[in-house]
């Protein structure tokens, strides 16, 4: 079965894809990382995933969010670049600096004017995107096929919206739910949860066991969307960067809750760790 065909990602597995830098390395070739979301309520969804990109290596991170949150996002996150557009969006180009080689779209993006006209104008940007939360939430309002390398992150529930099923009916077989989302979309897709599964058009799917309990919390998701970018940026392929992600997501979870336990785990715990196991040979 599907199952048991599927590669076994462990954590040694990361050194396959985070090699060491080359010495004359600069931050242009490590990704310029556009992040798009924190709606009001939800500031801090996308400082979370800004945190997460960093950590992960990205080379050039900007934010783009709401004029509330902008110095809040500063105030946590200085290396990045934020930026915010007003109630009527202006056009997302207009508030880059300059060209993203991949934007993430989503954690605590909402759903009315202001994230859906935001969602619009990133799908038609032409560049390589992640789609997680409410960006995948919109999705699933107006199902297409994605460009070929757009990553989607969903939770069960996100992934129930998505396949138009309930939770129950994608958690009683996840690898055939998985399945279905690249067939609908065309994309890679991590499917979240306990043994999060990454499948791709065409190739085998991969099953992660990494990860506990203790990641069950608000603002977890918001993190591997930042380390999905970060991937992406760096250069990895969309199923390779879909899975070093994810594995270092769980692995961090691991390593944090192996100190001081899973309850009460938060995923600023979790960013010291992103840095450490994105390191392998440290
Ligand atoms: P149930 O209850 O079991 O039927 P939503 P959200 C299901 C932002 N955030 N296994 C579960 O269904 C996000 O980025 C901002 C099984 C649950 O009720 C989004 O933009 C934060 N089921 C927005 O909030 C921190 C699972 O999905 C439902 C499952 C809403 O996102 C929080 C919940 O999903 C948050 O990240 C699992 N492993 N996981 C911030 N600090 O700013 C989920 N479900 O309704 O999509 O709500 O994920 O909270
Ligand atoms: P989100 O629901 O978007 O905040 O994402 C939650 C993150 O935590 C995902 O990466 C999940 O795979 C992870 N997570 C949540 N619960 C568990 C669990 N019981 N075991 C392993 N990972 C989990
Ligand atoms: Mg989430």
């Amino acid at each position: 079965n599907v199952e048991s065909a599927a590669e076994r990602l462990v954590p040694a597995d990361l050194a396959r894809w985070l090699r060491p830098r080359r010495r004359d390395s600069h931050k242009g070739r490590h990704g310029r990382v556009l992040l798009v979301g924190g709606d009001h309520g939800h500031g801090g969804a996308i400082i979370l995933c800004a945190e997460a990109a960093l950590r992960s290596g990205a080379g050039l991170v900007e934010v783009l969010t709401r004029e509330a949150h902008v110095s809040g996002a500063l105030a946590r996150v200085p290396e990045a670049m934020v930026r915010a557009t007003p109630d009527a969006a202006q056009p997302v180009a207009a508030a880059l600096s300059g060209h993203a080689d991949v934007i993430a779209i989503g954690p605590g993006l909402g759903q009315d004017c202001w994230g859906r006209s935001l969602f619009e104008e990133v799908r038609a940007s032409g560049t390589a995107m992640v789609l997680d939360a409410d960006a995948l939430n919109l999705l699933a309002l107006s199902p297409c096929r994605l460009p070929s390398g757009t990553v989607l992150t969903p939770h069960p529930g996100e992934a129930g919206r998505l396949l138009g099923c309930t939770v129950a009916d994608v958690q009683a077989d996840r690898f055939a739910s998985a399945a279905a989302l690249v067939e609908r979309y065309g994309a890679v897709v991590v499917l979240k949860g306990a043994g999060t599964i990454i499948a791709a058009p065409g190739r085998t799917p991969r099953l992660i066991d990494a990860g506990n309990p203790g990641m069950a919390v608000g603002g977890m998701g918001d993190l591997l969307t930042g380390a999905v970018a970060a991937m992406l940026g760096q250069g990895l392929e969309p199923f390779d960067a879909a899975s070093a992600a994810a594995l270092l997501h769980s692995a961090a979870g691991d390593a944090a809750a192996a100190i001081d336990g899973q309850r009460g785990l938060l995923p600023t715990d979790l960013t010291p760790w992103l840095r450490r196991l994105s390191n392998p040979e440290f």
